[in-house]
């Protein structure tokens, strides 16, 4: 019947068959280009993203060991049922053996091989989370407030002073407006960009604490293989730290549905070398300083809220 139906789409006129496994082709190659365009930096699109940060990897490490477990066990659980089924078919004239009710042997075998596959599993997991859970001896702290509908940075430690809010790019913005006219996929990193990225130096454990001004919001970069909720009220704590070798810049978003614009809230985050990062630090507080001598004009100074950003020339845009 189905075989009789697929015959008749197949002889439509116009649609070839050889055309039609084209198409399938060019769909499923399509999908898997879009899975990898939409994806994070190190993600294939396929697996878990491997990450630049030293937990990502602890992460992805543990991710792999239970999933080749899970393919072992596949492997043995559906290999002894095809063979069970092929060998001792009926029509091979096997018998079934009534008689076998209980084994204690086997019951013993197969409560211990699951119970040493779960510990297996268990303890690298439980060191993993008390390791992601260890937030001392951080060199850096950094306060990540979520606002509706953007990020306030205010650093701590050797960085203390420098604060500025991070918020959609302006090419983003335009972008998105109903009838812009302007074409999303001519705009570079379409909502994933913004005005001032968060700027960290590698190779250094750097404490974000996180907390909200309005709305529970996410601070999520998949790259760095942590995610954690920014809740008003509260402070949560995470940490990072970017495998030397691995600077660069890295996208994330606001993970937690957080109202309207919750797509319009992007993360951007620019690793920097240790001494880039100095140098970094060093220009900012300078302007900073430079900022704060310069008397303000009357007007601006009336109507500008007293936020660092307004004044610092942030040098990345990104
Ligand atoms: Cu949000």
């Amino acid at each position: 019947m189905n075989v009789n139906r697929l015959t008749a789409i197949d002889d439509k006129p116009g649609r070839p068959r050889g055309l039609k496994l084209a198409s399938i082709a060019i769909a499923i190659v399509g999908a898997i280009a879009a899975a990898r365009s939409a994806s994070a930096n190190t993600s294939n699109g396929i697996n878990l993203p491997r990450g630049v940060t030293v937990l990502s990897r602890d992460i992805y490490s543990l991710h792999m060991l239970v999933f080749w477990i899970c393919v072992g066990i596949a492997v043995v659980v559906f290999g002894t049922m095809i063979v069970a089924m092929v060998k001792f078919r009926h029509s091979q004239g096997a018998i079934p053996d009534t008689t076998m009710v209980h084994s204690t042997k086997v019951e013993i075998v197969w409560t211990i091989i699951p119970v040493v596959i779960l510990i297996v599993m268990a303890v690298p997991a439980a060191l993993s989370i008390l390791k992601i859970e260890d937030t001392r001896n951080s060199d850096l702290s950094i306060r990540v407030t979520g606002y509706q509908w953007k990020w306030q940075y205010q650093y701590m430690d050797a960085a203390a002073g420098i604060n500025y809010f991070s918020t959609l790019s302006a090419s983003s913005n335009f972008a998105r407006q109903l009838h812009s006219g302007i074409d999303p996929r001519t705009v570079p990193h379409y909502l994933l960009s913004v005005d001032h990225p968060l700027v960290i130096p590698s190779g250094v454990k750097v404490r974000l604490l996180l907390t909200s001004a309005d709305v529970i919001h996410a601070w999520w970069v998949p790259d760095f293989g942590m995610k954690r909720d920014a809740i008003p009220g509260f402070i949560n704590e995470m940490w990072i730290k970017v495998l030397p070798g691995k600077e660069g810049v890295y996208r994330g978003q606001c993970a937690a549905l957080c109202g309207r614009d919750h797509g319009f809230m992007p993360i951007v985050v620019d690793v920097k070398t240790p001494a880039d990062f100095k140098k970094w630090v060093e220009d900012q507080k300078a302007a900073l300083k430079q900022a704060q001598a310069a008397p303000a004009a009357p007007a601006a100074a009336a109507s500008a809220p007293p936020r660092t950003a307004a004044t610092l020339p942030l040098t990345a845009k990104l």
